[in-house]
């Protein structure tokens, strides 16, 4: 059974094994959580992020899929990078946000992490609606068969936590 967690704060605080990061398919930093995750983590997560790019990822990591590295100097074991799609206005496909907390769930499974900390995908820079992002990620994460005991969601603002909070009512 999977318990849903929400926290109003800073995802690179948090104590969980794997941490997701909202990234971007070059895998090499950019700014909102990614930047935050590279900064705190430090430079061991770039470095395995471009031996990804140099291997299995030559050409970046798909919208919607996950990997995991080291999480460097992070409270956590892994971070799970996952690319979150842009939104492109009313009527936008939400499967492949939908994926992105899927495979980062998948991913998690196979290195046994047991709690892992999500941000809201894609509600940033990528401009998806914070309440139907909200509403893809509950639903989603509710519907996975998963070992993960705790899903925690760990959201920027009240806004966001608000939004969440509607879904897991
Ligand atoms: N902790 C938790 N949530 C945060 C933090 C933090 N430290 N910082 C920002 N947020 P974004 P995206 C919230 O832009 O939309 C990057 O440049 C933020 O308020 O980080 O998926 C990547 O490299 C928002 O609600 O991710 C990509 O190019 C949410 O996290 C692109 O942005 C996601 O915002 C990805 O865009």
């Amino acid at each position: 059974m999977t318990t849903i967690t929400l926290v109003q704060g800073d995802i690179t605080r948090q104590s969980v094994d794997a941490i997701v990061n909202a990234a971007n398919s070059s895998l090499l930093g950019g700014g909102g959580v990614d930047g935050a995750i590279h900064r705190r983590g430090g430079p061991a997560i770039l470095a395995e992020c471009r031996k990804l790019r140099a291997s299995h990822y030559g050409k970046g990591l798909a919208t919607g899929r996950a990997v995991a590295t080291t999480a460097g100097e992070l409270d956590a074991r892994w971070v799970i990078h996952t690319v979150g799609p842009v939104w492109q206005g009313p009527g936008s496909d939400p499967s492949l946000l939908a994926s992105c907390y899927r495979e980062s769930l998948r991913v998690a499974d196979k290195l046994s992490a047991r709690t892992v900390a999500f941000p809201a995908i894609s509600t940033g820079v990528f401009r998806w609606p914070m309440e139907d992002a909200a509403r893809v990620a509950v639903e989603t994460v509710g519907d996975m068969e998963t070992a993960v005991e705790e899903v925690r969601f760990v959201l920027f603002d009240e806004r966001a936590y608000e939004a969440f909070a509607e879904q897991v009512r």
